[in-house]
């Protein structure tokens, strides 16, 4: 059992680093070629050849930030985890940050980190950024906390709070956090029921969204988002023709939190079968190979569904050629262990 779950925290970190640097490549892209991205993999997975590291981008940088925080601070802590943020970002700015979360490091290191919160508040106009910043680096929190949900829920949205106070940012943080954590309570042989994960999913965060209330028309919009999910997955699973088109229009590919943590949860389910123009075996594979094609935020989505993935299949699932393409792939594995000392009280 303790194989089993240390490989799962592997599974998901990994997971998250290799979404992201095999999706940057095509971020922005509008939608990418299937026959493109399998020979893309194939090569990366084939035998090993001397190529670029695929550097990896604001999300993995970040997401690193909060494990460490979580790791020497023995739990979550506001000024620890803002200065790593800041202190990452200046390290190395161009790591294709959001366009307005940078302020964000600047208004905290020019007040020496004063109030921590307050800088994130005043984004847009006091609105809060509802961006899929938040959401991309919290799967460590899933696994630091993987014995305690009301701990995890907790954590998760303060740490996304330093950055994203919109609900819909800060909901969209939650949902992704609540996926990779059902997927590491989920035995890697029992085959993923997607219903009862989507439901599972739709119930947990019936209880968050009667809580909060944002600025959109809808009351529950991560819940409309998720039954739509349902309704895509029903209607393209065993289908001969899936309808890329309607899931990217409706479910949304963008760099807004509800238009992409709830996609991710979609290509990790849809790829737990069999994707028409995919010659792919490996259902880990084939959900990095599925988020990617779908275009917009292909390094975020492909981050998140692969933290969901890899925290479902394990570490096993992973291919090594892969992962040699890929850069801090040995510093992540370190994190992943780490994680796992700490987290197992
Ligand atoms: P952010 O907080 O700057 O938000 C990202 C963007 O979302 C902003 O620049 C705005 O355009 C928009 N936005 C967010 N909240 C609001 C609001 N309340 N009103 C109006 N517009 C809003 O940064 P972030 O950390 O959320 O960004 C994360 C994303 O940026 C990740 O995808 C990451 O990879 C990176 N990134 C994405 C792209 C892309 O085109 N897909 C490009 C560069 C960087
Ligand atoms: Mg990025
Ligand atoms: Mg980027
Ligand atoms: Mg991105």
């Amino acid at each position: 059992e303790g194989a089993v779950i240390a490989s799962k925290f592997r599974g998901a970190l990994i997971g998250a680093l290799l979404g992201d640097c095999l999706g940057a490549p095509f971020e922005g892209d509008e939608r990418v070629s299937k026959s493109v991205l399998q020979k893309y993999f194939d090569k990366l997975e084939g035998p090993h050849f001397k190529a670029p590291f695929k550097q990896y981008t604001d999300d993995t940088a970040m997401t690193k930030c909060v494990a460490e925080s979580l790791i020497h601070s023995g739990g979550f802590n506001e000024e620890d985890m803002a200065k790593r943020f800041v202190e990452e970002y200046y390290r190395n700015p161009k790591r294709g940050y959001g366009a307005n979360v940078v302020s964000i490091f600047g208004k905290l290191r020019s007040t020496d980190l004063k109030d921590v919160w307050q800088p994130a508040r005043e984004q847009f106009s006091g609105r809060g950024s509802y961006g899929n910043g938040g959401a991309m680096r919290v799967s460590p929190i899933a696994l630091y906390c993987h014995k305690n949900y009301q701990q995890m829920i907790d954590f998760c949205g303060k740490t996304t709070a330093l950055t994203h106070t919109n609900t819909l940012g800060i909901n969209g943080a939650l949902l992704q956090c609540i996926a990779v954590h059902q997927s590491l309570e989920q035995s890697p042989n029992d085959p993923i029921d997607e219903k009862k994960f989507s439901f599972d999913l739709i119930s947990k965060m019936s209880k968050i969204e009667e809580k909060s209330s944002p600025e959109v028309e809808s009351k529950t919009p991560y819940i409309d988002q998720l039954k739509l999910v349902q309704k895509l997955l029903e209607k393209n699973k065993g289908s001969t023709l899936d309808d890329d088109e309607e899931v990217v229009e409706s479910l949304g590919n963008t760099i807004a939190a509800l238009y992409s943590v709830p996609t991710a949860v979609y290509c990790f389910l849809r790829a737990q079968s069999t994707i028409k123009d995919m010659e792919v075996d490996n259902p880990f594979r084939r959900t990095l190979q599925y988020s990617i094609s779908l275009g917009g935020d292909t390094d975020t989505i492909a981050s998140m569904a692969g933290a969901i993935s890899g925290a479902y299949h394990g570490y096993g699932m992973i291919n090594a050629n892969v992962q040699r393409h890929c850069e801090g792939v040995e510093k992540m594995l370190d994190i992943a262990n780490e994680l796992m000392l700490v987290s197992e009280t």
